[in-house]
């Protein structure tokens, strides 16, 4: 062989050698749009955080303030802050959504717009800002600080004219430049119509739709802070569970398309706690809900704080059904998270942490009905890596599946949590769990959607195989993580 042959067949030899060890690279499964944006997808890690209802309602002993209330009702007598979010902190909560002003119009920090508010207020000699010293505060115990901000205002005279629009845009422009950064605004739809309004006492009506202007107001908010999440009934970002009793629907989409939602109408409820299947955008829902009956702290509702359990069935049917869940917890008139509500904080997060203490999945084998393209990328040890950038999926052509994780010998089970690797969109429709009894394999749970996560409560069994079968999907599964407890 000459030399010039010589060097031919290296050459064809080296692209031989290229060719064959690029060929594992098989492509990943397309999305299946709608798919969340980055600031969502850091929105559904956080899956917990607190609100806290504090203002004169906690002195007054109401839920809605009309309006007229005096600024010296509101007057702690032992505040402090820190104890809120050590509290928080420590029941596992990611964050905590202060309502700066609830329907009464009481500001809690000194805005320059009005009078109603706690520089007029005992409070600190009338030099206090709690919207500061929360935020602050959170910082310290490393919670994001998220904003809510009433948009019916019942002290304002010129409530339901548009010079109130301006000055609730003021209040936005305010706190988005003193605080940052905020991870949640929370835009509350309710309106009772009635409120003190300057004097003018009298029932007003606004067109919850046309009124505040909303894409306006939102995109002054989001040129300040960019990485905000919306909250309202009908999203942007994050939409309304349709309740406040702590759940969300067992069938629950992140997908819904908007224009069916507004508040005030009515017949939404269900629609908002079950999504679209075929929604034309991501608008998770957050599950709010209350510690006690009430949004504010009430002493006649000390016996009736939610129990460590009831905090856990809560925990279930929210984040365990792909949810986030705000969980209301109301400083009492001390200025300070009463020890009844810590007390049923701590024991729900021991519940929490008893359950879910030994991952039993975690690296164990785990084989599948297929993998695409049979490709190392999409195997299904994807699922019990502990990594949640990598995720088992099939071909495209091969919408149901199974998965077998082996536990290695017999373990008592209760709990099962599947993810879908949702920044390819939410796919799952149908699923079942399955165990080996008497040599055939039985179903112990059932679900519909998966999403972020489902986690499902099985009744103690023991098993060493656990197969979850994948019977319907809108496109082929992608699964990111498996965890037994
Ligand atoms: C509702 C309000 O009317 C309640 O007072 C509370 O703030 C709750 C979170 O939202 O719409």
């Amino acid at each position: 062989m000459n030399l010039m042959l010589r060097l031919l067949s290296l050459i064809l030899l080296c692209n031989l050698f290229i060719f064959t060890s690029c060929k594992k690279s098989v492509p990943p499964p397309a999305p299946v749009l709608p798919v969340p944006t980055d600031r969502q997808l850091v929105w559904h890690e956080m899956e917990q955080y607190a609100f806290v209802h504090f203002t004169t309602n906690t002195f007054t002993d109401k839920e809605w303030g009309f309006g007229d209330e005096s600024e010296s009702v509101f007057n702690p007598t032992a505040m402090d802050v820190t104890q809120w979010t050590k509290t928080i902190k420590a029941a596992g909560l990611k964050g905590l959504v202060l309502t700066c002003k609830h329907h009464d119009g009481f500001c809690l920090w000194p805005s320059q717009y009005t009078e109603h508010s706690v520089k007029n207020s005992p409070y600190k000699g009338g030099k206090g800002n709690v919207v500061d010293e929360v935020e602050k505060a959170c910082r310290v115990d490393d919670l994001k600080f998220g904003v809510y901000l009433s948009p019916w205002d019942r002290n304002r005279a010129d409530y339901g004219s548009p010079s109130y629009v301006e000055y609730y845009r003021n209040q936005l422009k305010e706190l988005f430049a003193a605080h940052k950064p905020v991870f949640e605004m929370w835009f509350d739809g309710a309106n009772g119509g009635d409120g003190f309004y300057g004097g003018a006492n009298e029932k007003r009506k606004i067109d919850g739709k046309t009124y505040y202007d909303w894409p306006t107001t939102l995109n002054l908010v989001r040129e300040m802070e960019p990485n905000v999440i919306f909250f309202s009934d009908a999203g942007p970002d994050i939409r309304w569970c349709g309740n406040e009793s702590g759940y969300v629907n067992e069938t629950n989409w992140n997908t819904i398309t908007a224009d069916t939602l507004y508040a005030g109408k009515s017949g939404i409820q269900d629609l908002l706690g079950t999504g679209n299947e075929n929604g034309t955008s991501w608008i998770p829902a957050e599950v709010d809900v209350s510690i006690r009956p009430g949004w504010f702290y009430h002493a006649k509702e000390d016996s009736l704080v939610k129990t460590p359990q009831q905090l856990f069935d809560i925990y279930l049917s929210s984040v365990g059904r792909g949810a986030n869940l705000i969980l209301n917890i109301p400083p009492d008139r001390r200025g300070l998270i009463n020890e009844i509500d810590v007390a049923a904080l701590q024991g729900w997060k021991k519940l929490i942490d008893g359950y879910f203490k030994t991952n039993l999945a975690l690296n164990k084998l785990a084989t599948a009905s297929s993998f695409r393209g049979n490709s190392v990328d999409y195997n299904p040890s994807m699922v019990t890596d502990g990594d949640k950038d990598t995720y088992w999926a099939t071909n495209d052509e091969e919408k149901t599946g199974n998965l077998v994780i082996d536990l290695g010998s017999p373990k008592l089970i209760s709990f099962v949590t599947i993810q879908e690797y949702i920044k390819l969109g939410q796919r799952v429709k149908s699923f079942s769990v399955e165990i080996v009894r008497e040599g055939k394999w039985v179903t112990v749970a059932k679900g519909t959607t998966i999403g972020y996560k489902r986690i499902l409560k099985i009744f103690p069994t023991e098993a060493q195989n656990i197969r979850i079968v994948i019977s319907d999907s809108k496109a082929c599964p992608v699964i990111s993580n498996v965890e037994v407890y």
